[in-house]
């Protein structure tokens, strides 16, 4: 139960205790969580502080909800390790999920002056741009753009797109993606990637740049994508 003596706020302590039965299993992942009027009548509270409570464990992953149906407990988030160079196909398949993709772009670009510099080309060499959305078991999970040395990937089209980039890259084209450097940004999510990812604008989402090496030093791929934050976590291991 709640206590009103207590320095918290009651809507601390009820989020608090959500929070805690959907930790220990009590709700499980898809059970639909009491209406407002219930845990106001339950902690005998006003119906404006459950929402308070409600709220900050929608924006904080935990639940979600649905219009004109209720509220619902999220799926586990995803959890990433951040220490090994990846490719999103792998990550899905190391969970037992089945990854997918929806191509929204496929195209030639020259190199504009800052991609260029990026990928160490000259000003309009070509470029191959690849747009993706990526689910897992269906899910979409994130919006992925890619930008490669189109002279690197001469063989690409859509049907190895669907499937997996990494591993046509390793196994056909027998190049050793070797590192990347990473940078990972909090954002919220605009009407198109809100579209897109199936989640509600101005949810939040993070935002992934990599710059991938193959192992003599060539810029392999410049890529940004969005991921859901409510679905995704990411993780290192660190040393001392
Ligand atoms: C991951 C990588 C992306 C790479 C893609 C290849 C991040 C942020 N991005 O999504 O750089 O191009 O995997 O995936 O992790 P694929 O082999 O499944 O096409």
């Amino acid at each position: 139960m709640i206590n009103k003596n207590s320095p918290l706020p009651i809507y601390y302590q009820i989020e608090e205790q959500i929070k805690q039965q959907i930790e220990s299993g009590v709700l499980k992942p898809g059970d639909m969580l009491k209406s407002e009027r219930e845990y106001a009548e339950y902690y005998d509270v006003s119906r404006m502080t459950v929402r308070q409570a409600i709220n900050n464990l929608v924006n904080q992953g935990y639940i979600y909800k649905k219009k004109g149906s209720g509220t619902y407990v999220q799926e586990k988030k995803i959890e990433q390790a951040l220490n090994g160079l990846t490719s999103f196909t792998e990550d899905m398949r190391k969970r037992g999920m089945e990854p997918s993709s929806r191509l929204l772009k496929f195209e030639l670009i020259p190199a504009t002056a800052k991609i260029a510099k990026e990928l160490n080309l000259k000003e309009n060499t070509p470029v191959t741009e690849i747009k993706r959305i990526r689910y897992g078991d269906g899910v979409p999970i994130a919006i992925e753009r890619n930008l490669l040395p189109a002279n690197l990937v001469k063989g690409l089209n859509e049907e190895i797109i669907n499937q997996s980039l990494y591993q046509y890259i390793e196994e056909e084209l027998n190049l050793r993606i070797a590192d990347a450097l990473q940078v990972i940004e909090a954002s919220t999510a605009s009407k198109t990637e809100a579209d897109l990812l199936e989640i509600q604008k101005g949810s939040p989402i993070l935002l992934i740049e990599r710059k991938t090496f193959l192992a003599d030093g060539t810029v392999l791929e410049l890529v940004k994508s969005a991921y859901r934050a409510d679905r995704y976590k990411f993780m290192i291991t660190m040393q001392r």
